[in-house]
């Protein structure tokens, strides 16, 4: 039976805080931070645990080799030669950010019934650039099944971000879908990351039905405003779109568009003059996860619904979390309201949302060691506690010391989880 899985990104042990992405606010407002790797790994797995708890499926994808020693022997050099700024690019954790990692077709919506994934090239961000090769690697384990097609990533110059910037509507998660592809074409002063030209790609590889795929412009205020990604303007979810007013270029031939390809489409829009797009990106409302309850669940208390899976940021800005109350109170899809603690991915600009890939799926299709229940977090939990650095300040990417830990944190969570395949990918 096709389900929605959420594949989380564990939280690798050597998430730090370097500034690395211009256009994201956090990042360069948090850098030279110390940070806390094995406590914002545990975030992210409490974050599971809630998931699982409301009756989602869970899978998960790997932090990556840090620091990258290929990537930097491509670029003529290595580890303790390097740069200051290379080094970072190179130690970054920031593959736990499976919103990137690719851009997922289920099988209803391809010409050739099968689940289509083609892993995000990320060239815009150089700390972002090296990240493909390793994504690639565990999708094709993990995806390994004649029932999905995993494609190589869109050439440069051609920037592609994956999930984060596309969203699928549909009836229902096993029914035909519209996919929807978001671009920017100037952020201001910031780049725009996802290019056309690399959605349509996308699109074409995918063998979409150009009737029930949709290409839109992001607005260039919700990237200035630090909207580097749709994902921190829009969340869709089955018949659901749920929206800053300000997301969009052409926000009213978009919705027309939609109305047209999905007439049950239920559009929610926040208004600019409830909830600004600062407060927006600040709070990362839009970065929750929107997700369809199972029918009879314990977890949710007014029968089947959606949840919103909001980071607590949201909670803590009074006009967000008013909005919401409003919401919730009405008579609409959402119903509740789960909040979760990811503040030490939130401070790199990574909400609830950018932590997950979503793959519309039989699990029994899926190699089970990406899939976890409450004993799998479990013995995940263990070698985190054991192994991961409790603490990186941005000089100590300079220690040898730490190098040897990380390496050697990543090698027992590949030995817990029996995934030797990755050893040096
Ligand atoms: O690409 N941050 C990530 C955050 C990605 C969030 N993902 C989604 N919105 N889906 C980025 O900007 C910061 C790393 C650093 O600065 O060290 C970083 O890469």
């Amino acid at each position: 039976m096709l389900t929605e899985i959420n594949f989380d990104g564990l939280i690798g042990p050597s998430h730090n805080y370097a500034g690395l992405s211009p256009g994201n606010l956090a990042a360069t407002g948090n850098a030279g931070r110390v940070s806390q790797p094995r406590a914002a790994a545990l975030e992210g797995i409490a974050k599971m645990r809630a998931n699982l708890a409301l009756g989602l499926t869970q899978g998960i994808l790997l932090p990556h080799a840090r620091p990258d020693l290929p990537w930097l022997d491509s670029l003529a050099t290595d580890y303790a030669t390097a740069a200051p700024h290379l080094r970072a690019q190179a130690m970054s954790a920031s593959a736990m950010w499976a919103a990137n990692a690719a851009t997922v077709s289920p099988a209803p919506d391809a010409a050739d019934g099968r689940c289509h994934l083609t892993v995000a090239n990320l060239v815009t961000m150089p700390h972002r650039s090296h990240e493909w090769p390793g994504t690639l690697a565990q999708l094709r384990l993990a995806f390994a099944d004649p029932a999905f097609a995993v494609h190589g990533p869109v050439p440069p110059p051609f920037g592609d971000e994956g999930a984060a910037n596309h969203m699928r509507l549909c009836a229902t998660h096993d029914a035909p879908g519209v996919e929807v592809f978001v671009y920017g074409v100037s952020g201001g002063p910031f780049p725009a990351r996802q290019h056309r030209e690399a959605s349509a790609a996308v699109a074409r590889r995918h063998r979409l039905d150009p009737a029930r795929t949709l290409f839109v412009a992001q607005s260039e205020a919700a990237i200035a405003t630090g909207a580097f990604h749709n994902d921190v303007v829009a969340v869709a979810n089955e018949r659901v779109l749920f929206a800053h007013e300000q997301a969009f270029a052409d926000p009213d031939a978009f919705y027309a568009e939609l109305r047209a390809a999905l007439p049950a489409v239920e559009i929610i829009i926040v208004p600019a003059d409830r909830v600004s797009l600062a407060d927006a990106v600040s709070s990362y409302l839009f970065n929750a996860q929107l997700v369809s309850l199972p029918a009879g669940g314990a977890a949710s208390a007014r029968g089947a619904g959606m949840a919103l899976i909001l980071p607590s940021e949201a909670r803590d800005n009074a006009a967000v979390w008013g909005w919401l109350q409003e919401l919730v109170a009405g008579n609409g899809p959402i119903r509740q309201l789960d909040v979760v603690d990811v503040r030490q991915s939130m401070a790199n600009g990574g909400g609830p949302a950018c932590l997950r890939l979503r793959v519309v799926a039989d699990p029994a299709t899926i190699d089970p060691r990406f899939l976890v229940d409450a004993a799998g977090l479990d013995r995940i939990a263990a070698v985190v506690e054991a192994h991961w650095p409790e603490r990186i300040a941005i000089d100590d990417l300079a220690d040898p010391a730490l190098i040897t830990r990380v390496e050697a944190a990543r090698a027992a969570l590949i030995e817990a989880l029996g995934i030797v395949e990755l050893t040096y990918t």
